[in-house]
């Protein structure tokens, strides 16, 4: 379909790892077994767009990570470091990706208005519709890692 298209990004294999019990490579064909969910939002300057992918949260889930009744005491000094291509990284406090505590989505997207992301936003990117500035809307993601706050 589009896989060959002009600009189109490298096929997606973003290292899922960290501390959680099943690391795991997120690949087009996981993403494509996944929940999928779709959001529309604004990037500064550009009209709305429809992306469509996973949501982080349910990929850190599928690695094991502490969701739902098991986030919790120690549990909840629990990150998670994405990291681009360029050395970029952002990070999220686990409970902000869990549906049990926070009523946003962050999405981890794979698709725009129907494509594939071009070569400079991916093949994915977050999508953080919440956040007023789009500082964390990370473009071509290559890692997501768990760790615990230490001290
Ligand atoms: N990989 C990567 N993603 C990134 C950044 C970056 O430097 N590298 N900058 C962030 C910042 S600060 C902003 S404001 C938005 C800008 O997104 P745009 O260039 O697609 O408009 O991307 C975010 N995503
Ligand atoms: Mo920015």
């Amino acid at each position: 379909m589009h896989a060959g298209a002009p600009g189109a990004s490298q096929p997606i294999a973003v290292s899922v790892g960290g501390d959680v019990p099943r690391p795991f490579t997120l690949t087009a064909t996981v993403l494509a077994s996944m929940p999928r969910r779709t959001v529309r939002a604004a990037d500064h300057g550009q009209p709305e767009a429809s992306y469509e992918g996973v949501g982080l949260g349910d990929i850190l889930a599928r690695a094991g990570a502490p969701v739902g009744q098991a986030l919790r005491g120690p549990a909840m000094a629990t990150y998670v470091v994405v990291a681009a291509a360029d050395g970029y990284r952002v990070v999220f406090a686990l409970p902000e990706l869990d549906s049990a505590f926070a009523n946003q989505i962050v999405l981890v997207a794979d698709r725009k208005d129907g494509n594939p992301l071009s070569a400079r936003e991916g093949p994915v990117r977050l999508i953080v519709p919440a956040d007023r500035r789009p500082a964390r809307w990370e473009r071509q993601v290559v890692s997501i890692t768990v760790r615990k706050a230490g001290d």
